[in-house]
């Protein structure tokens, strides 16, 4: 009995030291594991390339940095999700420009509507200089912009009418992201802008909070917003880029070969949503109009954008220091 109870004891003893020095070298080589903020659900361009930068950034430093992606907007709202990427809450987000604006003014040009003539114009603007400066105004805030997803071009849809002037717009009430320019935007267009969280639109269109909102394609469908908006019309006022952004503390504490690991992945990943997106594109459109939506082009786009002067009068009055940002882009060939 006592020589059992010895072993015992014994035995006991030899488990502790194990699991100690297992515990000791968990914690010397311990994996960091990552959250990711993404508001898209399953089958959406981003989702996927967000996987995919999951997969591919646990490949390339060989473990030492997984990923777990939350999607649909599981984690909360966009602005909300942003202010916890800079906070360092969660450590990354694929974020959509508009709501980093309001933090980062650098990154709110791309928010002043019609900047970009089409998305050609946006992708050359951001490889050269116009998308350094971004990058760095948005790092200044504490996000580093890993790379940048598409998000194609956002035009208005409504449950009214189709939109053919801006005086259609009259009185209409239209929900914008987060965002003053936004609302100004629609303020320029004789609507009332209703800033709201993406996922509350499609109950407020239903219900007749708003009557119309803005999105590209791929979100006008996966939302199921074409449902209760039947008329979409091809303003295409804003070509906003998305990236995906990383916490610049955790970012900075990397070693280099697992920042550039970590940018290699964030890359690929966009090489592969930016593929996906245009397939995407098409079909949603294909989709919705095979269920009955209504759809308009706006082929003379000059009275919209002839309206938005009081919108970048504005925003270069609050920040001089961005004219010269401004110019550069739309300077861009
Ligand atoms: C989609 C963007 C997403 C935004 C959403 C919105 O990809 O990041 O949250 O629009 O309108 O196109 O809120």
């Amino acid at each position: 009995m006592q020589l059992r109870a010895h072993r015992l004891k014994q035995a006991l003893a030899a488990t502790a030291l194990g699991a100690a020095i297992a515990v000791g070298a968990g914690t010397f080589a311990q994996a960091a594991e990552w959250r990711a903020w993404n508001i898209h659900v399953a089958g959406y361009p981003n989702t996927v390339a967000m996987d995919k930068f999951a997969e591919l950034t646990a490949a390339k430093t060989e473990g030492r940095i997984t990923i777990r992606n939350f999607h649909a907007g599981v984690l909360g709202s966009q602005p909300d999700a942003i202010e916890q990427v800079r906070a360092g809450a969660l450590e990354v987000g694929n974020f959509n420009l508009g709501p980093i604006g309001p933090i980062a003014p650098a990154a709110n040009v791309v928010s002043l509507p019609f900047i970009f003539k089409d998305m050609g114009h946006m992708h050359r603007a951001l490889d050269g200089s116009a998308g350094e400066q971004i990058s760095a105004g948005m790092a200044e805030k504490g996000l580093i912009s890993l790379a940048w997803y598409d998000s194609g071009a956002r035009s208005f849809y409504n449950s009214k009418k189709p939109i053919t002037q801006p005086s259609d717009l009259n009185g209409m009430k239209v929900r914008v992201m987060n965002n003053d320019l936004y609302s100004g935007m629609i303020s320029a267009l004789g609507g009332n802008p209703s800033p709201m969280a993406f996922s509350e639109v499609y109950q407020s269109l239903k219900t007749g909070v708003v009557d119309g909102a803005e999105n590209n394609w791929p979100s006008y469908e996966s939302t199921g917003h074409f449902e209760v908006a039947g008329y979409y019309s091809m303003s295409q006022h804003l070509i906003i880029p998305e990236c995906v952004c990383i916490n610049a503390k955790v970012y900075n504490a990397l070693p280099a070969a697992d920042q550039q690991a970590v940018k290699d992945a964030a890359r690929e990943s966009a090489e592969l949503q930016r593929a996906l997106w245009d397939d995407r594109a098409t079909k949603s459109r294909e989709m919705v109009i095979a269920r009955g939506v209504k759809f308009n082009d706006i082929a003379d786009k000059s009275a919209f954008q002839a309206a938005m002067k009081p919108v970048y009068d504005k925003y270069l009055a609050d920040n001089p220091d961005i004219a010269p940002l401004v110019e550069l882009i739309k300077n861009t060939p």
